[in-house]
């Protein structure tokens, strides 16, 4: 964050006054957390803030303020386009159009740089976390709707706090954030406890068909199960971490069948491996501990496409 191109965001700021704010499809707690971040800070501060996320709020994150303004087409121009927590353009859902992007704000280590100021720190926790710092640095207050989204989405990707990545600093930022007004306990409720009977259905199709090879586990999500289910999402409904909490596995792999011909795989390892450079050959990306690609094919061929280049990245490590 040393090098974190503060000069250059205040003045495309200053300069702004209708302000474009994006983040990714299948949005989790950080993309919303950040969205609703900087979205309403920018509000807070007089400008006329658009937020989008192309696939919409998912039910659990309604409850924040701002959550409602929350559209997901782009729609008119716009003095400043930024994303929040989008490893590249794509990630957007392909709403922009020819719009450049001005401000990325992000932490995945795969960020492609698209923006024309890149504010980037793989070393942060969450999207959420540099904007809790980067904002009172702008000059624009945390209040409480601002941390509460932010602090939603610090405790989303760090799982409550029990990432590999923590430090000190997530959680003094926490503690920050909590001063603010936000409410810890309600928010982590609302983020990572609350489930719906139909997701933990949905969960149940997949898990008995739960397989291992030695430190490799993987499982895959159907159609079929999303509508024995009555499961109303195209996502995995958190499944992943529940298959991150078996023992003695060091990479999971969940599939999850998409209506489009794509399936949607999410890899999530132990420390010392690296599944983003699995995601990435993929055309997908993420974090070392934690990845996704969305790839074309039929479940069968992706399956096993994906389990075999897993499967060579487990024993490469193995042997080192
Ligand atoms: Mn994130």
């Amino acid at each position: 964050m040393k090098d974190a191109p503060f000069s250059s965001i205040r003045g495309l700021l200053q300069n702004a006054q209708t302000v474009l704010v994006l983040s990714h499809i299948r949005p989790d707690g950080d993309a919303v957390g950040s969205l609703l971040g900087l979205g309403l800070a920018l509000q807070h501060a007089g400008k006329e803030v658009t937020m989008v996320l192309a696939d919409g709020v998912p039910s659990n994150f309604r409850h924040l303020t701002g959550s409602n303004q929350i559209v997901r087409r782009v729609n008119g121009n716009f003095d400043l386009t930024a994303t929040v927590d989008c490893s590249d353009i794509a990630r957007t859902g392909n709403v922009l159009g020819e719009r450049p992007v001005d401000l990325n704000i992000d932490h995945h280590i795969t960020n492609q740089n698209f923006g024309k100021v890149n504010l980037v720190d793989s070393a942060a926790v969450a999207t959420s976390a540099i904007l809790a710092e980067v904002l009172p640095a702008l000059g624009l207050p945390l209040n409480r709707p601002v941390a509460e989204a932010l602090l939603t989405g610090l405790v989303s990707d760090t799982i409550g706090f029990r990432t590999s990545n923590m430090t000190p600093d997530a959680l003094r930022i926490a503690a920050k954030l909590m001063e603010h007004g936000a409410n810890l306990p309600e928010l982590y409720h609302q983020a990572l406890v609350q489930r719906s009977y139909n997701a933990v259905r949905y969960w149940g199709q997949a898990l008995t068909r739960l397989q291992k090879k030695d430190r490799l586990i993987w499982t895959a999500l159907t159609l079929e199960d999303r509508r024995a289910a009555s499961y109303p999402g195209n996502d995995d409904a958190d499944l992943n971490h529940i298959l991150s909490t078996i023992e003695a596995v060091d990479i999971a792999v969940l599939f999850v069948e998409q209506n489009n011909g794509h399936v949607k795989v999410s890899w999530r390892a132990q420390p010392g491996y690296d599944v983003s450079q699995i995601a990435l050959k993929f055309g997908g990306g993420g974090h070392p501990a934690a990845s996704g690609a969305d790839i074309p094919g039929s479940l069968e061929t992706v399956q096993n496409q994906v389990l075999e280049a897993t499967w060579s990245v487990l024993t490469a490590n193995n042997g080192s």
